[in-house]
């Protein structure tokens, strides 16, 4: 498997056959067990479903040699349904070309060899024992046999131990040449047409471990079904629209850079964030605004009500036509916060929606807009039950004090985040110890679809406090206390948290 994983880094990523049936298993997952998964394990989600897949994986290969220790070829035979399954994983992803079959034919190649050679190796000690009864217990005390040329069980430990050795050095070999694959070149952006305007400076300095006005780079969140990164080619990569419009066009990345380009300041949200979770980012996005590109294929006599994005590998994104072109600042972005899209957040291409979470908005690594309807289409979060029209819920997040935190008494601050993208925040109240709501101060205004920054200065008596915070939007909105899941929707309720002053 190791060796398969690297003439994938070598061939094609997606084929290894860990990420091949990691990515099968995300497929397959029904969509409550999955909420599980994320809500337990957070983005460490993704290693924990790959550490599984190494896991089950070395078991049965444990079967597989107790299972040839009795008759080799079923051993055998069982590895090769191990490999085949890991191949038919690859090979049947969308998108497959036959290149795909290489590391899983590798790995049944390998894994036959390793076991024939420990298989020939295990049937001499056998034979050794037979004639040497003192052979077994040499090789167990470490000591060396009477006679050094008689093959022992040490030969079989030796193979067993360098076999581990140079899978784990060939799976990281396949893990630094992938890693290192993913480096991507600098764009360099013409001046945007309708720039975003100056940023304010944060509260970050006068409220300590409040979150950061602009997310920094590498901490903005990562969702998506991948486990690894599309490494897609600049020059080829082509933007199409397509279905029901006047004329299909295609762009060129150049193509886009030359249109008149628009920057914003925007908040993206996952529809999986829970009240109070770490699935929320603002970054100053660059690209082409929506509408534009919509418009050279011709939409005016569309009877389309959705746009279905589609990325590079098959996924597919659905959104409301008529929610992304009402006005707000929808585009497909080519740049975050002065550089190229990073990787995981859709190098070259993707889409923003302000105001709709990124599962019905944000198609990463898009390639293809196609104008259709939801009777005629489906996308991937569709099929598995999700809503359609799912517009960020107002919200709001404590940053500080952090749950359970040993405060000392006196002057505190309370602070944190709030968002109602598109709509814009009126006020965030907090209340202590089930008190009444109180005002709290807001943070600069960057725009309706950024966060909004918020703190109270509280005189802290010692003891064990609950607070809590809300959101009013500008629409009037207030925060609902009533919980809901993030099925299917998106997340409802007042996050509270406790502290303990002394
Ligand atoms: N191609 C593709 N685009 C995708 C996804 C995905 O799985 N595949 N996940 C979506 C979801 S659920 C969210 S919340 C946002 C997250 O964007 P980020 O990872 O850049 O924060 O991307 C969206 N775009
Ligand atoms: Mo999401």
């Amino acid at each position: 498997m190791a060796l398969a994983h690297l003439v994938a880094a070598l061939t094609v990523p997606d084929a290894s056959p860990v990420f091949a049936v990691g990515s099968t298993v995300i497929d397959l997952t029904p969509t409550p067990l999955k909420e599980w998964a994320i809500a337990q394990f957070g983005t460490a989600d993704k290693a924990v479903l790959l550490g599984s897949v190494i896991v089950v994986v070395l078991l049965l290969a444990g079967v597989a040699g107790i299972l040839a220790r009795r008759r080799p070829a079923l051993g055998i035979g069982f590895l090769m349904v191990l490999a085949g399954l890991g191949t038919a994983a690859a090979v049947l992803r969308p998108g497959a070309g036959p290149l795909d079959l290489f590391p899983g034919l590798t790995a049944a190649a390998a894994g036959a060899a390793s076991l024939a050679w420990m298989l020939r190796l295990d049937a001499q000690a056998g034979t050794a024992h037979q004639q040497d009864p003192s052979a077994e217990t040499a090789a167990n005390t470490g000591a060396t046999p009477h006679s050094s040329t008689t093959p022992s069980r040490r030969g079989v430990l030796i193979v067993t131990a360098g076999l581990t050795a140079a899978a784990a050095g060939l799976a990281a070999g396949g893990q630094w040449i992938s890693r290192r694959a993913l480096a991507i070149a600098d764009i360099a952006f013409p001046t945007p047409a309708d720039p975003a305007g100056a940023f304010p400076r944060g509260l970050e300095e006068m409220v300590p471990d409040i979150t950061p006005l602009r997310t920094p780079d590498g901490d903005f969140y990562r969702i998506d079904t991948r486990l690894t990164l599309p490494s897609v080619d600049i020059d080829s990569w082509t933007l199409t629209i397509d279905g029901d419009v006047d004329r299909e066009v295609i762009f060129t990345f150049d193509d886009l850079l030359k249109m008149p380009l628009t920057e914003r300041d925007i908040t993206l949200t996952c529809v999986s964030n829970e009240v109070g979770g770490p699935y929320v980012g603002s970054a100053r996005w660059i690209g082409v605004p929506l509408r534009d590109l919509l418009d050279q294929a011709g939409i005016d006599s569309t009877g389309a009500d959705q746009i279905l994005s589609t990325d590079v590998d098959g996924m597919t994104i659905s959104t409301p036509l008529d929610v992304a072109i009402d006005g707000r600042d929808s585009m497909i972005a080519l740049g975050m916060n002065g550089a190229a899209l990073p990787r995981q957040h859709g190098f070259p291409a993707r889409m923003v929606v302000p105001g709709l979470y990124g599962f019905v908005s944000a198609c990463k690594w898009i390639t293809r807009m196609t104008l259709t309807t939801y009777d005629d289409q489906e996308a991937y979060w569709t099929e598995r039950e999700w809503a359609t029209d799912a517009p960020i819920r107002i919200s709001s997040r404590i940053d500080t004090p952090r749950p359970f935190a040993d405060g000392k008494a006196g002057q505190m601050m309370i602070g944190g985040i709030a968002w109602a993208q598109h709509v814009g925040i009126e006020r965030v109240e907090v209340r202590i110890d089930g008190g009444a709501w109180q005002k709290t101060t807001l943070g600069p205004e960057v725009t309706d679809d950024h966060w909004r920054q918020w703190y109270l200065p509280w005189d802290a008596e010692a003891g064990r406090h609950l607070l809590a915070c809300r959101a009013v939007g500008k629409d009037g909105t207030v925060q609902e206390a009533v919980r809901r899941t993030p099925f299917p929707s998106g997340s409802s309720g007042v996050q509270e948290v406790v502290v303990n002053v002394s």
